[in-house]
């Protein structure tokens, strides 16, 4: 044999080895899983993608449920029952996905195709939609979730399948986009990871695990139906309390509880974290663990300059990812959250608890009353996510310039004015208070714009030019499907104003179908739209390069913020205020980015408004058909309610659907690896596979 082919040999060896050791990580990683993890949920780094399958159920359903939840909470162990949701041990009705809250996590790599079975069976014929927080949906346009712009409300019962490949990694969101649904508990984690490799900060943390995602939201005693119609017309609503992965304790005395959420870590590590706020509330959370400060290392996704901090300001629909190091003596510390502008009936800031334990620390301690916990920083600037850092510094951390922004460089601004207007309700006939953009009242389109726009009358869409100026500004509402039109990868300039003014209030403003980046905010006493018109135009306002990347951002209360983004991914993409009422109140519009949409999928489900029945001779006067359901195929006679996919169901089968290509891809690559080893053929092209395994799984 010559030296040549004792070389050849001798690589086709190594590859042989290669591919082996791969192979027994992927097989360790799969066998130290918990059995009630996803397959999905993975080390990243050896990155084949996978096709990602659950099969959902959505339910009205109980806190404390009977049989289920047996004693919980006299016997603590009951509370962990299967199907028991015990929440701050109140009890009231929820709707859930599965029977959990939060709803079954989502945890996959960049580039997985994910296929989500939705199966709703609400009662009352609730239509249902779930929107992917944080997804572009470049590709799946119709997959984003919003009812009547993207896709039909599934109805109940009824089926529908979400089917899409993300590859926008960070940590991201998932709930219901329909009626208030979400806030009575339809939402949980959608977490995308990437390899080590490709993430700016790999090399900041040890462990990114599942169970390290810390999903937040405001939780009252009653359904969102019954808080909303007793704040609109029974006199107020207050925010009950908190949970944290959906634990917590109420507030007041309550020696007998539910546990409390316990985040167990080893010494010595630096873990990744990963904070949701699920609020629907004007909830602004400051966040903070007893004894240690955080590195903040991303926010909606968009990953950020490194950022220690000791606590931190989250609203309503936002992501803060931030390494944690476990440096201090072995113990359990407190971790602490607060809502600031939202209070219980009380009058005090609704607040929670939850454990960062260490692993030999002593049995966790026992209260029956939630401690008082700091409001740190000024209390008039709680739209500030990090109070202790120069705010220059904060808006100068993204970690790429991919966007023009400098003055005067952009194609295109636009002035809105994120406000209160006050106007006569029609039904009342007393003046209210109405949360608008630009003094424009949206309401959902008839028909979903993006599969069905040729089914829409084109006199339910305005722009803010078509109204005389001031013309919204009175005792009558303008209202209607608001629109603002961007053209093809021109980059938009987006300034928000939220004037100064007695009811002026926070409002977190959500864009769907891709990031922004924001690159101004301050508050300015007395803010007007003029006001700020006029700081852009003679440069008073320094916009910062850099900005984060985000898809929420904060406008302050008296103030403004900037943000910029291109129009790289058409479709009809909606941006409102995350705020639960103030959206189903018409805080929203819809950016119209032009471009070629793919194509509606096949047998994509229609609905639309029932025409009115023109009465024939034979019929005489019948009663004419409601012009507002929403039941009826468009361009039928009605006698259908909505069209709903047939292909999802619910058979057991379907859950080990995953098993089969597995054991395709295993069979093959083992094919391969025998193959090469046998044979000793030499590929072309092998790469190199890092097994750098980044999460203890
Ligand atoms: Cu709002």
């Amino acid at each position: 044999m010559s030296v040549s082919d004792l070389n050849k040999l001798a690589k086709n060896m190594m590859r042989c080895v290669t591919v082996i050791v791969v192979l027994a990580v992927l097989g360790t990683a799969m066998a130290l899983r918990p059995a009630d993890e996803h397959p999905c949920y993975r080390s990243c780094d050896v990155s084949i993608p996978m096709t990602c399958t659950y099969n959902w159920t959505l339910n009205w359903f109980y806190t404390l449920a009977q049989p289920q939840c047996g004693d919980c909470p006299v016997n603590i162990t009951d509370c962990s029952n299967p199907d028991c949701f015990p929440a701050d041990g109140v009890k009231r009705p929820v709707s859930l996905v599965n029977r959990v809250f939060p709803a079954p996590s989502i945890q996959i790599c960049s580039g997985d195709e994910v296929i989500i079975n939705v199966a709703n069976k609400m009662l009352n014929d609730e239509g249902v939609t779930l929107h992917w927080h944080g997804i572009f949906q470049n590709g799946s346009q119709f997959m984003d979730g919003l009812p009547m712009v993207t896709q039909c409300p599934i109805p109940s019962p009824g089926n529908f399948q979400y089917r899409f490949t993300p590859y926008e990694p960070g940590t991201h969101w998932f709930h219901s986009h329909a009626g208030l649904q979400r806030a009575d508990g339809m939402m949980g984690s959608f977490v995308i990871r990437e390899s080590s490799r490709a993430d700016p900060h790999g090399d900041l943390y040890d462990l990114d695990l599942s169970e390290n995602v810390i999903f937040m939201n405001d939780w009252h005693h009653d359904t969102m139906v019954n808080v909303y119609t007793r704040d609109q017309w029974g006199g107020g609503s207050s925010v009950a309390s908190i949970l944290i992965n959906g634990k917590g304790l109420p507030v007041g005395n309550s020696a007998v509880h539910p546990p409390l959420e316990v985040f167990n870590v080893l010494p010595g590590q630096r873990y990744r974290f990963r904070v949701i706020n699920g609020a629907s509330f004007f909830c602004n959370m400051q966040f903070s663990i007893q004894g240690h400060s955080m590195l903040v290392i991303a926010s909606d996704g968009g990953s950020m300059q490194p950022l220690e901090v000791d606590y931190f300001r989250i609203s309503g629909g936002e992501r803060i990812d931030f390494v944690l190091s476990t440096d201090q003596p072995i113990d359990n510390y407190q971790i602490q959250v607060i809502g600031l502008p939202c209070t219980n009936e009380q009058g005090e800031p609704s607040k929670q608890i939850a454990y960062l334990r260490y692993m030999g620390a002593n049995d966790l301690p026992t209260i029956d009353e939630l401690p008082n916990i700091t409001s740190y920083g000024n209390s008039s600037f709680w739209w500030q996510a990090f109070p202790d850092k120069s705010f220059a510094d904060v808006y100068a951390s993204g970690m790429e310039a991919d966007y023009r922004s400098t003055a005067n460089a952009e194609d295109h601004q636009e002035y809105i004015q994120v406000s209160f207007g006050s106007h006569i309700n029609p039904s009342t006939q007393q003046p209210k208070l109405y949360p608008q953009l630009n003094n424009i009242t949206y309401y959902f389109p008839t028909s979903p714009v993006m599969s069905q726009f040729e089914d829409l009358p084109g006199n339910i869409f305005c722009k803010e030019s078509d109204f005389a100026p001031g013309q919204c500004d009175g005792d009558d509402i303008c209202s209607c499907v608001h629109t603002i039109d961007v053209n093809p990868n021109e980059v938009i300039e987006v300034i928000l104003v939220n004037p100064d003014s007695h009811f002026s209030v926070l409002h977190p403003m959500h864009l769907h179908g891709q990031q922004f980046k924001v690159v101004a905010m301050d508050k300015i006493e007395g803010a007007t739209v003029d006001m700020v018109r006029e700081l852009v135009n003679n440069g008073s306002i320094v916009r910062n390069n850099n900005g984060p990347r985000k898809d929420v951002t904060i406008v302050p209360n008296g103030g403004y913020t900037i943000f910029q983004f291109q129009g790289w991914n058409p479709g009809w993409w909606i941006f409102h205020c995350h705020i639960e009422f103030h959206l189903e109140e018409g805080m929203g519009l819809l950016f119209n980015v032009k471009g070629n949409l793919p194509s509606v999928p096949k047998a994509f489900p229609t609905c639309g408004v029932w025409p009115p029945a023109a009465p024939t001779d034979d019929e005489g006067a019948e009663p004419p058909v409601s012009e507002t359901s929403t039941a009826s195929p468009a361009g039928t006679n009605g006698d259908v309610p909505c069209r709903s996919d047939p292909q999802t169901g619910s058979s057991p089968l379907v859950h080990l659907a995953w098993i089969v290509p597995l054991t395709f891809v295993l069979a093959l690559v083992l094919g391969l690896v025998i193959g090469k080893c046998v044979l000793g053929k030499q590929r072309t092209g092998s790469a190199d596979v890092s097994i750098a395994m980044h999460s203890a799984k």
